[in-house]
Formats: structure tokens, sequence, C-alpha cells
């Protein structure tokens, strides 16, 4: 009998090839990128972006609970939320689990992302989608950013892709000022900050550039298994005197059931995991 779970889909970076063997579901140019979604037999659904896997029904939180957590959770109340990219829901979805949110706007360039998670990536999502607390904005990040009054979010996050053709402002020192700019004076940020292995380069760049920017930063190292290189990264900052990323939030034992990955000793080890050759380069600062 014929086996539909036969098509081999690579990410091909720096000459190697990280690939998972499954159905095709959806192929196609949108405005921006090519779409990929693969129906796999171990990771369940998974998502290509041009070329770049950004994630899948199994893996996606070991991704989404470390961007999100370190950052929520270290405040008390979290009112208004900014997030960039996260077109599959996922970041929405681990937010919307804290009780003070009045408001998230999501803001994605690509409305065809949006409508295939809602198809075909529907655990991601789960429930976000019909929030009366999520607003979609199609539009590029970089520009809402600059529209934005001073002062506004209490959190900012960062779900972005690669750097890219339309996605390298996400990445630039530009940005960087105005979430700073635009989020409260105790309000946290965070962004995914690629791969200290198979991103090294950006990865240092980022690091250095919010350092550049905010008054504290820290980064948290962990895996997902469908990235180049597995070992991944997530950098939050703040221009809070008070040192952050400690849990604040009164129900944090509720999100911690909640998590597959997260919980507060997972996260206080992912942020003693800086890899001594990033220490040692991020101190030469080149931007
Ligand atoms: N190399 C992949 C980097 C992708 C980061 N964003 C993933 C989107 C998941 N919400």
């Amino acid at each position: 009998m014929m086996n539909d779970y036969q098509t081999w889909i690579d990410e091909i970076h720096n000459n190697s090839r990280y690939g998972i063997k499954g159905k095709i579901l959806v192929k196609k140019k949108s405005n921006f990128q090519e779409i990929i979604i693969l129906k796999t037999k171990n990771y369940g659904n998974a998502l290509m972006l041009d070329g770049c896997w950004m994630t899948s029904d199994k893996d996606e939180k070991y991704y989404h609970e470390l961007l999100v957590h370190p950052a929520l959770s270290s405040k008390k109340n979290i009112e208004k939320i900014l997030i960039i990219g996260g077109g599959d829901g996922g970041t929405a979805r681990e937010c919307l689990k804290y009780k003070g949110i009045k408001k998230i706007d999501l803001i994605e360039i690509d409305s065809d992302v949006i409508d295939l998670s809602k198809k075909y990536l529907k655990q991601i999502g789960g429930k976000v989608w019909s929030d009366a607390r999520l607003n979609i904005h199609i539009m590029d990040g970089l520009k809402w950013v600059k529209k934005t009054s001073s002062n506004y979010y209490d959190a900012i996050l960062i779900d972005c892709s690669d750097p890219s053709e339309f996605a390298s402002g996400l990445f630039s020192l530009e940005f960087y000022k105005e979430c700073s700019r635009i989020i409260k004076s105790k309000g946290i940020f965070a962004t995914q900050s690629e791969s200290p292995e198979s991103f090294k380069k950006t990865h240092l760049k980022i690091l250095n550039k919010l350092k550049k920017i905010f008054k504290h930063t820290s980064t948290a190292y962990s895996f997902v298994p469908f990235y180049p290189s597995g070992i991944w990264s997530w950098t939050f900052a703040s221009n809070n005197n008070k040192k952050f990323l400690n849990s604040n939030y009164k129900d944090i034992k509720t999100i911690e059931e909640s998590c597959e990955i997260w919980n507060q000793n997972f996260q206080s080890g992912a942020l003693k995991m800086m890899p001594s050759k990033i220490m040692r380069e991020i101190s030469s600062n080149k931007l």
C-alpha cells in the first residue's frame, strides 16, 4: 500500500540538513514567502517559512514557553502586551494564561501564516483566535512600533523568523530603540535570539545591540529539536533598575502546572547556560 508520509523536507543551513519526512499539506507562495505545512508521524503538523522550520505541533512548547514565561512571570501584573510575529498563535496562547491581561496586539506581516495556522496548526493557537483580548494587525512590526506612543506596553515579545529581506528590520538597532521607547518603565522585552551555534554571528549581534539599548539584559539557552543545531536562545531586557527575571506573578504554580517544559528551576538553569565562547565574544562588543 502506498505510504503518504514519504516526502523529506529539509532546512538547509551552512551545508547541513535538518529534515523530517512527511506528507505535504500546503506548499504555496504568499506575498512574502514560501509556506510549507508538512504532516509528520512524530511531530504532528510542522510549519516551514522560506526554507526555515518555524514550529511543529510536538516541539513548539520548547520554544513558546521559553519566550513567554521568563518575561511574564517576572511581573506581578501585566495588562497590555505586544507580540511581533507569532502568527501561529503559540506565543499568544501562553500569554493568555496570565489573569490580568487586558489586551494583546499581535502584529504579523503575512496574513497567510495566520490563516493557514488556524486551519492546520489548530493545537498551537488553541482558543486564542476567538479571544476578545487578541487584536490582530497585519502589518510590518517596525512600522507598528514607530507609530505607537511612548510608555505603552507592559511586555513586548518578538516571535520573529530568522533575519531575511523583510524580517531584518526586527533585528535592527532602530527597532530595539523603538521597543525601549514604547515599553513602560518597568516593562519587560523578550525576543527569540537565534542559535549560539548555527546562527552565532546573528546571535552575538542581537545581544550586543540589546545591551546598547536596554539597562539590563539576560539570555536563556535551551533546545528546540526542529531548529538548526538544536540549541536556541531567548533574550530578555528591561530598563528597570531592579533585577528582573525572578518569578513574581502571584499564581505561578498554576502557570508551572500548565507548562510542558518551563518551570522556575528550568528557567534559572537556562539563564546560566551561556557558552563560554559567547561570553568572551560578547565582551568584544561587535555590532
Ligand atoms: N529558525 C527559526 C526561528 C523561528 C522563530 N520563530 C518561530 C515562530 C514560532 N512561533
